[in-house]
């Protein structure tokens, strides 16, 4: 554990610390024999040949010859991090989980957020699902909800898994492209499933494009069930609310930011916990009773569909808090093994085909990709309370199990280990009743795929519609064959008929002249990103400044936006130190060349003439205001940082001098008492983005 590195020791994971290790002090084999000397190999005279006895030589090669294990089919880039798990209330009226009974049990937690399609090494801001994975450490074993950031699948049926991932994945003859659904394979399967329909409009909506992974929702996706302890059990949803407030790049942002930190999402994770700005998100429920199963005009069994919070709404439950990184990211992050299969009691899963083909997927994927099936011992994945059972051996076993006996029934080992009761807290599944002829077919009521991708276009706010239509040109303006394109727009045509015409216009389509579905007209808040949360708090603001800064300017801002939780950096053009008006030397963060405007949220420019002199001689400080009001972003200047608003000549703004707060995000005042400005900066910063800015769209959205 490093020393920024802040744990709460209340809710440290204890399993895991008998496995913690630290650097020590003398290095040795892994047989623990002193080593003397690990920079020259054993040779016969200096330039002589190499000599087999060298065993710490071989022992060293052939350890780092196998340090690769196969990295996750798809998710396979991802960021973890530790914490817990508090409920508000009892569940126990819904419940027998024990995690979920008692408001004073902080549950230990690992979660894994991860992108689908790129390989491990790929960016993080690319336009792609998020993966959101919770491991609960509880006191009845281990409880995992593998979820998405988007409520709803591609598919209805695990079968189709394969044919998606294929599909989204690099294209089998070039490996083309990385990280990105843009290019033909994908757009020609989607273009073949309806079912996708739904899916497809949240993909090219901002939700693939979060600004952080603080502020990006979760989902359960699939219906799960309950199970109280008189045996009743009810429907269930899952929903993660980030307290941040939802939140995404615009698009051009986001791939700037793949080239200028490609590691942008699980940096800014690591610094907010390694700061102690926990990342905290709110556990909701939407509760079905057994009897209302069929009262919806969609089957709640059907993965592409979500059931709107007018209908059932989400009542929170508890607050997840992460609060410690890390220590290694191999042996916690790449080997934790998330299956929807690991349930509690009280806890149980519906017959939703997409979650019944996964309680089989996640299992055999891990013992592939951890190589045994004594992955489950591996101490990221070790439940907290006791385990004991007869399954033995195995490639890594890691318990020194000491009984005589494994198997069951025994009578020489006085038949223990034994098996529970469900009084006694054994897992026993709901007795649902089902019966049915054995068939390869689809449930009629899973047949209707249009009418949410509806309310889902109709429940955006105009700028989230010219960014969901920007991003289906960007996309599908990279699928060479026609019929791909005519295929598509017939199927938004489906949707919506305005979304279908504007998207032919950027793709080479004819408009269809014909309204193939009428739309419903219905609408649901809760999908719209444009009633989230608005706050400055954990927001980042680069100052500009050079040598003759005004530094009482810079102290009182970022005095302000301390208070406001919202950290500042100095952004200069060299590192080092520069020298303020009155001789104070002021550390730099960040050059021009290390903190591009993308990575921040906001900008602030203080007064100093000799300062924004040498600022405004500087193309990239110029540039770095534009792109931030290009990405919509609060600009603030005071003193003589106006002119630098000006010399950036901002399309539509002319009045900087008198503004103090304006409807555009720029907050300026000519006095040298910055501390006037602080209020309408921070409110602005909170807005997150401004959309009344003049700025060339098109760039902007492409
Ligand atoms: Fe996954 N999925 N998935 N998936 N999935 C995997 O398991 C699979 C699906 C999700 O951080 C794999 O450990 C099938 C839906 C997350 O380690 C694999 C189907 C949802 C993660 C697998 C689905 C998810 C995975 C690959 C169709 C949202 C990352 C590596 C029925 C509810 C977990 C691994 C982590 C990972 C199979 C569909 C979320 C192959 C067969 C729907 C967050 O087992």
């Amino acid at each position: 554990m490093t020393e920024q590195n802040h744990v709460n020791e209340n809710t440290k994971n204890e399993a895991l610390e008998p496995y913690r290790q630290d650097a020590g002090d003398k290095l040795t084999t892994n047989q623990g024999v002193k080593v003397n000397d690990t920079d020259n190999s054993l040779k016969a005279g200096t330039r002589g040949p190499s000599i087999r006895d060298d065993f710490h030589f071989q022992e060293k090669l052939t350890h780092f010859d196998r340090e690769r294990i196969p990295e996750r089919v798809v998710h396979a880039r991802g960021s973890g991090a530790h914490g817990y798990f508090q409920p508000y209330q009892s569940m126990a009226e819904f419940t027998k989980a024990k995690f979920l009974k008692d408001p004073s049990i902080k549950t230990p937690v690992f979660v894994r957020f991860s992108t689908v399609g790129g390989s491990r090494g790929s960016a993080d801001t690319v336009r792609d699902v998020r993966g959101f994975s919770v491991k609960f450490y509880t006191e009845d074993g281990n409880y995992d909800i593998v979820g998405n950031n988007i409520p709803v699948f591609f598919i209805q049926d695990a079968i189709k898994f394969p044919d998606i991932v294929h599909a989204i994945k690099p294209e089998p003859d070039h490996e083309m492209p990385q990280a990105s659904t843009a290019h033909p394979s994908f757009w020609d399967f989607i273009s073949l499933i309806p079912e996708s329909t739904h899916m497809i409009m949240w993909l090219l909506s901002d939700r693939t494009l979060p600004r952080t992974l603080r502020m990006m929702q979760g989902f359960g996706v699939h219906t799960f069930r309950w199970v109280n302890a008189e045996g009743k059990s009810r429907f269930v949803k899952y929903h993660w609310k980030p307290l941040l407030g939802v939140h995404s790049n615009v698009f051009d942002e986001a791939q700037k930011l793949a080239g200028k930190d490609p590691d942008f999402h699980r940096r800014d994770l690591w610094d907010s916990i390694d700061m102690g700005d926990y990342p905290e998100y709110e556990l909701g429920v939407q509760i079905i009773e057994e009897e209302d199963e069929h009262k919806f005009d969609f089957d709640i069994l059907d993965a592409t569909k979500l059931i709107p919070e007018e209908l059932v709404p989400v009542r929170p439950i508890g607050k997840m808090v992460l609060n410690r990184n890390p220590d290694n990211f191999f042996a916690e992050t790449e080997q934790v093994a998330f299956q929807p299969s690991n349930v509690v009691p009280g806890i149980d899963f519906s017959d939703d085909p997409l979650l019944q083909g996964r309680l089989f997927s996640y299992h055999d994927t891990q013992l592939h990709r951890l190589g045994s099936p004594n992955f489950v011992h591996l101490p990221i994945n070790r439940p907290v309370c006791p385990f004991h059972n007869n399954q033995q051996d195995g490639r890594m076993q890691m318990e020194v199990k000491t009984t005589r006996v494994n198997y069951s029934p025994n009578s020489l080992g006085e038949n223990l280990p034994a098996v529970s009761s469900a009084e006694e807290g054994g897992y026993v599944h709901y007795p649902e009743r089902v019966e049915g002829h054995k068939v390869r077919e689809r449930s009629p009521s899973f047949k209707e795929h249009f009418s949410q991708a509806t309310l889902f276009w109709n429940s955006l706010s105009p700028i989230e519609k010219d960014h969901l239509v920007a991003a289906a040109h960007f996309e599908l303006g990279k699928v060479g064959d026609q019929g791909v394109r005519d295929r598509m727009v017939d199927r938004f045509n489906h949707v919506d008929h305005e979304l279908a015409k504007r998207i032919a216009q950027g793709i080479g389509v004819a408009a269809p002249s014909a309204i193939t579905v009428q739309n419903h007209g219905q609408s649901s808040e809760a999908l719209s990103q444009k009633n989230t949360t608005k706050t400055a708090k954990g927001r980042k603001v680069a100052i500009l400044a050079a040598n003759g800064v005004e530094a009482a300017q810079i102290m009182s801002i970022k005095q302000a936006l301390k208070a406001a939780g919202v950290v500042a950096e100095v952004v200069s053009q060299f590192k080092g130190t520069i020298k303020s008006a009155d001789g104070k030397e002021i550390e730099v963060d960040k050059t021009f060349l290390t903190g591009a405007s993308v990575m921040f949220d906001a900008v602030y420019v203080p007064g100093g003439a000799k300062s924004i002199q040498a600022l405004q001689m500087n193309g990239e400080a110029v540039d770095f205001i534009h792109e931030a009001f290009k990405h919509y972003k609060a600009i603030a200047a005071s003193g003589e940082g106006v002119e630098l608003l000006k010399a950036a000549n901002l399309q539509g703004v002319s009045r900087l001098d008198s503004y103090v707060q304006d409807d555009q995000g720029i907050v300026t005042t000519r006095s040298a008492d910055a501390s006037e400005i602080a209020k309408s900066f921070i409110n602005a910063i909170a807005q997150h983005r401004h959309w009344n800015r003049l700025v060339h769209k098109d760039k902007v959205l492409a």
